[in-house]
């Protein structure tokens, strides 16, 4: 046995290979052992140096073993360690929340104002029959007015509403005045899909009937929306137009700042007027009067947040969709 055998253990490369030579170096046939067990055959005086020296070779093995034992397994810790390793710095990982949709902020930023000037919110089929899209809002059979909301229908003679007036008489016909309700919803037309026009969007509607109920009331109402959504000091303006279900009836528009541009502008929002007498005689209301109004939630979103293309609030495009993130 020499200093290569040391070497040997110093270098042996795993727990298994140091074993190895552990047997072989004291195993019971191990080449220290047999030297060991060869002592008794030796003359007195050889076997003293003899042994002395092998029991000298002895601890020097063991001690070797055992070194290289504790190495490699502080190596195999470390490396263990190494690959557990753990950085509390590091920052957590992110859920992604969702969020509303851009139109779904702009409705219910509407409803809250309209909410907190005493309306109550509700909502109808978007599945209509004739008479409440269109009869009942005095839009006689094959009257021109009908083609300007053309629209979708089922088989059964039903129809997909082209505006949310039809809840005006769903909730007249189920309702008592004095009542002040507003109804947001998904419409549709059948239209040629451009930058401005879907063939589904969204409107809001708002109807009051009571006693006494003046077009000044109608005024009234819509610059205290016009008030809620833009800051006091904000102007309306009706400008006369022709709905079958209103008379006399508007259009109407808000004079603002555009957020963006910083222009001042009008900004036509919708229709509105004085509910006809023909609508309460069609859900058998007397001796009152009331006034409606409706607009398109995608237009005022469009001009608000400066979205050009009427398509891009439907595409469910990530970009625009968190881009708007939180913005009403
Ligand atoms: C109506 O729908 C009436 N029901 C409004 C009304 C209610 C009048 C109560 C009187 C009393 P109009 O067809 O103009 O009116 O549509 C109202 C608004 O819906 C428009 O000003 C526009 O902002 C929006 N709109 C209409 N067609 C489309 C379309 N294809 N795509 C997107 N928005 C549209």
């Amino acid at each position: 046995m020499n200093d290569d055998t040391l070497h040997a253990i110093a270098t042996a490369p795993d727990l298994r290979e140091l074993q190895a030579l552990r047997v072989r170096l004291l195993g019971k046939k191990g080449e220290l052992t047999e030297g060991l067990k060869s002592l008794g055959a030796l003359p007195p005086e050889e076997r003293r140096a003899r042994g002395a020296a092998l029991h000298e070779r002895k601890r020097a093995v063991e001690a070797a073993l055992e070194a290289r034992k504790a190495a490699l397994e502080r190596a195999a810790l470390d490396a263990r360690l190494a690959a557990e390793r753990l950085d509390l710095t590091l920052p957590g990982e992110r859920v992604p929340a969702g969020a509303h949709h851009l139109l779904t902020q702009v409705t219910n930023r509407l409803l809250d104002v309209f909410a907190s000037l005493g309306y109550e919110v509700v909502v109808g089929p978007e599945l209509e029959d004739d008479r409440h899209n269109f009869g009942a809002l005095n839009f006689p059979p094959d009257h021109p007015a009908r083609d300007t909301q053309d629209t979708f229908w089922t088989t059964d003679g039903r129809l997909l509403r082209t505006h949310t007036s039809p809840m005006q008489v769903r909730y007249m016909e189920s309702h008592e005045p004095p009542f002040r309700v507003v109804v947001p919803g998904r419409v549709f037309r059948n239209e040629a899909v451009d930058a401005t026009h879907e063939a589904q969007f969204h409107q809001l509607e708002a109807l009051v009937v009571g006693e006494r109920i003046t077009m000044a009331d109608l005024k009234g109402a819509i610059t205290e929306m016009a008030t809620a959504l833009l800051g006091s000091g904000t102007r309306t303006r009706l400008l006369p137009t022709y709905f079958p279900f209103v008379e006399p009836g508007a259009e109407f528009a808000i004079w603002w700042q555009h957020p963006k541009t910083g222009r001042e502008e009008w900004l036509e929002l919708g229709g509105c007027g004085m509910v006809h007498p023909r609508v309460f005689e069609a859900v058998g209301y007397e001796g009152v009067t009331g006034f409606a109004f409706g607009f398109g939630i995608e237009r005022l979103a469009m001009v608000s947040y400066q979205v050009s293309d009427i398509r891009d609030l439907f595409r469910g495009d990530l970009r625009l969709l968190e881009q708007f993130r939180g913005v009403a």
